[in-house]
C-alpha cells in the first residue's frame, strides 16, 4: 500500500505536535502548516523536525492554504490551528472569530478546490456548550457559547456540518472537552498551577494567582485525544464525536492534586486575582464519550490524577534544567 500523507494545521501547538508523534509512528508522511515569525517557536516538534514536511502557511491567507494542500497532497487533513486562548478572545474577539470561525471556511475551500477525496478533522470544543442545556453533553446537546471563541467554534462546527452536506465531503467534526499534557501552553490552568507547584517547591516563585476556583471541566490527557481524531478519520462515514472522560474535576482539585504532590501547602501559595475572572463563565462541563466508545472502540487511558502528577513531575524537571547553568528559564 502507498504511504498515507496527512496535513497537520496547527502543527507547533499541544495537540498537533501529539499528533505528529502519532502519526509518524503510524507510518503517514506527516506534513504541518506553520505559520512565518520573526522567531521560529518549534519547541514541540524539535524532537521531530527531519522526520516532518512544513509549509509556511497561515489561516487568513487563502493563497496559502491552496497552496500547501496542492503541495501536501494529503489523504487526511486536521485543522487544528485556532485562537485557542478562551480568556484572550474577549481581548481579540474578531481576530479570534477570523482565526477560528472563518479560518475553518477557508481550510474547506482549499479542500474543495485541490483534493475533494481528502478526509477532513475539525477541532471543535466543549467550550461550544457553555451555559450547559443538559449533563452530561452529548453529540445531541445544543449549543451555548459563552465567549467569543465558543462562538467562532460553534461556526466552524457547523460549516464543517454543513460542507459536508452540501459537497459530499468526508468531514468530521470532533467535540473535543479539555485535555492537557506536559505540552500544554503555560497560560492554561493546569498548567499554570503544575508550573507554579514546581517553580514555588524550587524556590523560582512564592505565589500563585489564580481566579475562578470553582470552575469544572472534564479534563484528559491530549495523546488520548489525538488518537481519537485519528480513529474518527478512519471511519468509512463522516460523524461528529464527543471526546470525553466522563468525569469533572474544579479547579480546586487541580491544585489541591498538584500542591500534595509537590509537597506544598495550598492555603501558603495560592491567591485568588479578580482581574482573572472572565467577563461570562463556562462553570460546569462533563462530556458523554459513549457513541466515540461504541463506534471508534476508543476509552481514555491517563486518569485525572495521574495526568496532573505526570505534569508536576515535567514541570520539575524542566525547571532543574532551565535553572541550572546549562538551561534557560522560560515563562
Ligand atoms: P494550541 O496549543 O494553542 O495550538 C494552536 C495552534 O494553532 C498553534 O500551532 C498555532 O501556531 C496555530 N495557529 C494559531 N493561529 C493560526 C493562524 N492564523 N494560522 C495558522 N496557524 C495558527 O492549541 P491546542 O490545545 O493544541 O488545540 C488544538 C485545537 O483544538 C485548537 O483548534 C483548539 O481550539 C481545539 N481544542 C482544544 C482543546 C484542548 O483542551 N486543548 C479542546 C477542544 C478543542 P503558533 O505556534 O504559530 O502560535
Ligand atoms: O484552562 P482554561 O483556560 O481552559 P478553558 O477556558 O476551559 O478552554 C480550554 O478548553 C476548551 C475546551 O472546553 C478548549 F476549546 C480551549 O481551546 C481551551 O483549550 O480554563 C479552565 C477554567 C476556566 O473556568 C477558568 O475561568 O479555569 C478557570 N481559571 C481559574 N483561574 C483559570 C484561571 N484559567 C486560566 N487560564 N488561568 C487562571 O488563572
Amino acid at each position: 500500500m502507498s504511504v498515507r500523507r496527512a496535513l497537520i494545521t496547527g502543527i507547533t501547538g499541544q495537540d498537533g505536535s501529539y499528533l505528529a508523534d502519532f502519526l509518524l509512528d503510524q507510518g503517514y508522511e506527516v506534513h504541518g502548516m506553520v505559520r512565518r515569525s520573526s522567531t521560529e517557536k518549534f519547541d514541540r516538534i524539535e524532537h521531530a523536525r527531519d522526520r516532518l514536511i512544513l509549509h509556511q502557511g497561515d489561516l487568513l491567507d487563502q493563497r496559502s492554504l491552496v497552496d500547501t494542500m496542492r503541495a501536501a497532497r494529503p489523504h487526511e487533513i486536521y485543522n487544528l490551528a485556532a485562537m485557542s486562548y478562551v480568556a484572550a478572545s474577549w481581548v481579540q474577539p474578531t481576530l479570534t472569530a477570523e482565526f477560528t470561525g472563518t479560518g475553518v471556511t477557508r481550510m474547506l475551500e482549499a479542500m474543495r478546490e485541490t483534493c475533494p477525496d481528502a478526509r477532513f478533522y475539525q477541532a471543535s470544543s466543549s467550550e461550544m456548550f457553555g451555559k450547559v442545556r443538559e449533563v452530561p453533553q452529548t453529540e445531541r446537546t445544543p449549543f451555548y457559547p459563552r465567549s467569543p471563541y465558543g462562538v467562532a467554534k460553534a461556526y466552524g462546527h457547523h460549516i464543517t456540518v454543513n460542507y459536508r452536506e452540501s459537497y459530499g465531503l468526508h468531514a468530521t467534526s470532533g467535540i473535543l472537552f479539555n485535555h492537557e499534557s506536559p505540552r500544554r501552553g503555560l497560560e492554561f490552568v493546569t498548567r499554570k498551577i503544575t508550573w507554579h507547584a514546581a517553580a514555588i517547591k524550587l524556590g523560582l516563585e512564592v505565589k500563585l494567582r489564580l481566579g475562578n476556583l470553582e470552575a469544572e471541566r472534564d479534563w484528559g490527557f491530549a495523546g488520548d485525544y489525538v488518537r481519537a481524531m485519528w480513529l474518527m478519520l478512519q471511519q468509512d462515514e463522516p460523524e461528529d464525536f464527543v471526546i470525553a472522560t466522563g468525569t469533572a474535576h474544579s479547579v480546586r482539585e487541580c491544585v489541591e492534586i498538584a500542591f500534595d504532590h509537590a509537597g506544598l501547602e495550598v492555603d501558603e501559595h495560592v491567591e485568588i486575582d479578580p482581574t482573572l475572572l472572565r467577563p461570562a463563565e463556562v462553570e460546569h462541563l462533563v462530556g458523554d464519550a459513549s457513541k466515540a466508545k461504541r463506534i471508534l472502540g476508543w476509552e481514555p487511558e491517563v486518569g485525572f490524577e495521574e495526568l496532573i502528577r505526570m505534569m508536576v513531575e515535567a514541570d520539575q524537571a524542566l525547571l532543574k534544567h532551565e535553572s541550572s547553568p546549562h538551561g534557560v528559564r522560560r515563562l
